[in-house]
């Protein structure tokens, strides 16, 4: 008889009943939905994100942590762990889920006006749109502060120029809700812009041949003069720190997220390790495959709990970035670890797509990348340990 990995932390217990019914409805979803589908849209690097979205829409999950316009007005905890089922299957559907919720709904949220509010927010919350976040650029990435992209004010209307890169959802979004620096000659501070698919100038290529989040939409956005009325721009975002503000929303979901991929990991490897004989005897019963199972029980469990912990910090409205950044950084590192060491144990198996476990591995370097680098939020913590910044 095995026991579930987390089973040994109770963490159970430490979850509220309304949570984890949440938890329970969006595990089955992802079992009974999306699990049958994942290696296949994997393999043909594809996610069928339209249909997905509305019925990622009715299960409740799109910025599920907002509240009115249609979101659920769930705590952090729920958010949390439906984006670790869902990533339980595949980062690349926690990701569609992080950057609808995450990014596109809350920019809008927390610094739209009541009319953009009131246009997107149903729409998105339904799965009837679909949203993008363009904030990197080709030539800045960990360093957003230097974008090019430029909006400039031509009498009412503003003109937006450049590139963004890496965009999830970019080339299958509805609205796109675009970063840029304003060079009206007296204000350069970064701005929010929301730019509906179809504008003219503004156009979206598919990054072709993935290896990691293959399950999930990436596009180069371009906006070559691309015209927008003053209603365009999000009116309470000025300066860096709003975009900054909405990534702490998606990198929350991943602190937990990750470790849902983590999760499916080592429950995975275990049920091979006990089923699968060598020398006579199952591969779980060598003391060497114990310690490795014994070891990222224990990693996944930290985790888990310092998840909890960062969960309930949020709910109280008491999270700081660099909070978030520590977390980011430890689900992701261990994840991946894990990932690696589950991928020793399931053999020549663990490189096919008959097993999660190769799929997570490289999803996760993507995850490593994305919404900050782990050396990125390395500097983040180290900041707030010595007081001293050393991006630069
Ligand atoms: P810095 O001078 O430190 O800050 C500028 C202003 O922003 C404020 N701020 C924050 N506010 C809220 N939350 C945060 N996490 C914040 N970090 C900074 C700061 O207080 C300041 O405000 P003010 O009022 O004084 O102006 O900025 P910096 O240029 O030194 O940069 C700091 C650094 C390196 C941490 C930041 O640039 C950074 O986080 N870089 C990483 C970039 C990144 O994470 N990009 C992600 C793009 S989106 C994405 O990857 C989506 S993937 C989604 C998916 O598919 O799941
Ligand atoms: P770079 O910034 O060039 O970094 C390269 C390496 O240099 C990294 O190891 C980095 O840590 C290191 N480095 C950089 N500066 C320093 C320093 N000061 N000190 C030490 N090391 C440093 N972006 C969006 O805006 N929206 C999206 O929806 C989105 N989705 C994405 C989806 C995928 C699949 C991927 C891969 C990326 C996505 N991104 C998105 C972009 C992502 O946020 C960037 O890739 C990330 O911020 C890193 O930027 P970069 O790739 O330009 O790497």
């Amino acid at each position: 008889m095995t026991r579930r990995p987390l089973e040994l932390f109770a963490v159970d217990g430490l979850v509220e009943p309304e949570e984890a019914e949440i938890a329970r409805t969006v595990r089955r979803f992802a079992e009974d939905r999306l699990r049958p589908e994942i290696a296949d849209w994997f393999e043909a690097g594809t996610l069928p994100v339209r249909e997905l979205a509305k019925e990622f829409g009715a299960l409740g999950v799109l910025g599920m942590h907002l509240d009115g316009h249609g979101c659920a007005g769930t705590n952090a905890v729920s958010y949390g762990l439906a984006c670790a089922e869902l990533e339980a299957v595949d980062s690349g559907l926690r990701s569609f889920v992080s950057v609808q919720g995450s990014l596109a709904m809350f920019s809008i949220h927390r610094f739209g006006s009541d009319e953009q509010k009131r246009e997107w927010l149903p729409r998105l919350a339904a799965g009837e749109a679909v949203g993008c976040f363009g904030l990197t650029e080709p030539d800045f990435g960990s360093n957003p502060a230097g974008m090019r992209t430029s909006a400039r004010r031509d009498g009412a209307d503003w003109v937006l120029d450049g590139t963004k890169m890496w965009i999830t959802n970019g080339s299958v979004a509805d609205v796109a809700t675009v970063w840029a620096r304003c060079i009206d000659g007296r204000d350069d501070g970064v701005r929010g812009f929301l730019v509906p698919a179809g504008t003219p100038g503004f156009t979206a290529r598919p990054i072709p041949r993935k290896l990691s989040l293959r399950a999930s939409v990436t596009a180069e956005l371009v906006l070559d003069g691309v015209r927008l009325p003053d209603s365009a721009r999000l009116p309470l975002a000025t300066g860096l720190g709003a975009p900054l503000a909405c990534l702490n929303e998606a990198r929350f979901g991943i602190v937990f997220g990750a470790l849902g991929a983590a999760r499916d990991c080592l429950e995975s490897t275990l049920d091979y390790a006990v089923h699968r004989v060598q020398f006579d005897r199952p591969i779980a019963g060598f003391q060497l495959t114990q310690q490795k199972l014994a070891d990222m029980t224990l990693e996944l469990g930290k985790g888990w709990l310092l998840a909890l912990h960062l969960g309930r910090l949020k709910d109280a409205g008491a999270i700081r970035p660099e909070q978030v950044s520590l977390g980011k950084l430890n689900s992701v590192r261990e994840a991946i670890a894990i990932a690696r060491e589950c991928r020793t144990i399931l053999g020549g198996s663990g490189i096919t797509l008959e097993y999660p476990v190769l799929r997570h591995a490289v999803n996760l370097e993507s995850v490593l990348t994305y919404e900050g680098t782990s050396e990125m939020h390395s500097l983040v913590v180290g900041q707030a340990l010595t007081g001293l910044g050393a991006f630069r």
